[in-house]
């Protein structure tokens, strides 16, 4: 984790100072989670810095705005001028950009209509998500005891702050058993994803991914890999998948714009196939990592140069 204290970011409209991006205590967001965010990655390609599905970022983070009742006073468009400025006014090649929306100072008590709606965007340097050799050797995971939300207790397809209590149990549960991650499955027991994580399993080269119906985030790395695999015509099925799939897998990977496509090498000690980055897994890594880098054509338009 690499924040730059002297580096700069955008607070309701203007640019100020690291350190001067404090708030009271009495905010709302820190009483009860009240918040919304995103994380977006811009890549140093061979043509520039250009930042990854910008457009669909954004987006889902005014849909989880949306969701919890909070009015953005910016439009989609500004928003995403402002995550371009901020990686262009810290001189950054590569970063990790982090839109926040929360409720402020005004009142406490669950009621936070009259508290103002802040935004923030932030940007650091952010490498390996789950460590250095994460992305070549794979990770060692387990499923958690702690299940994901169930889809009528808080909503999933909202990135929300407060759903990141349960991550946070999920996370330290693993690592408190010496794994790097751990597994949620949903309130009625199938695979959902991982504390930051989304996840695919491939099972006689067919690729199977949990459904947005099991309490998923609907990442977008995620959907960047499904139409990768379709386009290297791999067959790719959203469908619930019970707990003992992940040890009977021939390859498990995550997804996330922070874990980008991380191989898993074993769930609960259970070695999954060879017990190291798989051959579907490697293809899939290596057609993203093209067109981050700007080596593959980026067909569709992902890339947003700054
Ligand atoms: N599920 C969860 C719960 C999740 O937090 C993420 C992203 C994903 C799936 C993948 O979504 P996407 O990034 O759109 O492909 N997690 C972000 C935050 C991680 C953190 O520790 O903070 C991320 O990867 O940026």
């Amino acid at each position: 984790m690499g924040f730059d204290e002297k580096s700069r970011l955008w607070k309701n409209g203007k640019f100020i100072d690291w350190k001067d991006a404090t708030i009271h205590v009495a905010s709302h967001v820190l009483h009860y989670g009240s918040s919304v965010f995103e994380g977006i990655r811009c890549y140093q390609t061979n043509r520039g810095s250009a930042i990854f599905r910008l457009k669909e970022h954004v987006k889902r983070l005014l849909d989880s705005a949306k969701i919890y009742r909070m009015p953005v006073s910016f439009s989609e468009e500004e928003l995403r001028e402002v995550c371009r400025e901020v990686v262009r006014v810290n001189n950054y090649k590569e970063a990790y950009i982090r839109p926040l929306v929360y409720r402020g100072y005004h009142s406490l008590g669950v009621n936070p209509l009259e508290c103002p709606v802040e935004v923030v965007i932030m940007a650091w340097h952010w490498g390996a998500y789950l460590g250095k050799e994460a992305l070549e050797k794979g990770v060692d995971v387990r499923v958690s005891s702690w299940h994901r939300l169930a889809p009528n207790t808080m909503p999933a397809l909202a990135k929300a702050g407060a759903n990141y209590m349960g991550s946070q149990l999920i996370k330290m549960e693993a690592l408190a058993d010496g794994y790097v991650e751990g597994i949620g499955l949903t309130a009625s027991g199938y695979v959902s994803e991982g504390s930051g994580e989304n996840l695919f399993v491939i099972e006689n080269t067919k690729i199977y991914t949990p459904p947005l119906s099991a309490s998923i985030l609907p990442g977008i790395t995620r959907d960047s890999v499904i139409q990768i695999a379709k386009d290297l015509s791999f067959e790719v099925i959203e469908q619930d998948i019970p707990r003992e799939k992940l040890y009977i897998a021939d390859e498990v990977f995550f997804t996330g714009t922070a874990a980008e496509v991380s191989p898993i090498r074993s769930v609960d000690r259970i070695q999954i196939g060879e017990g190291k980055r798989g051959p579907v897994t490697t293809a899939i890594q290596k057609q993203l990592f093209g067109i981050l880098s700007g080596e593959t054509e980026d067909k569709r338009g992902w890339l947003d140069y700054i």
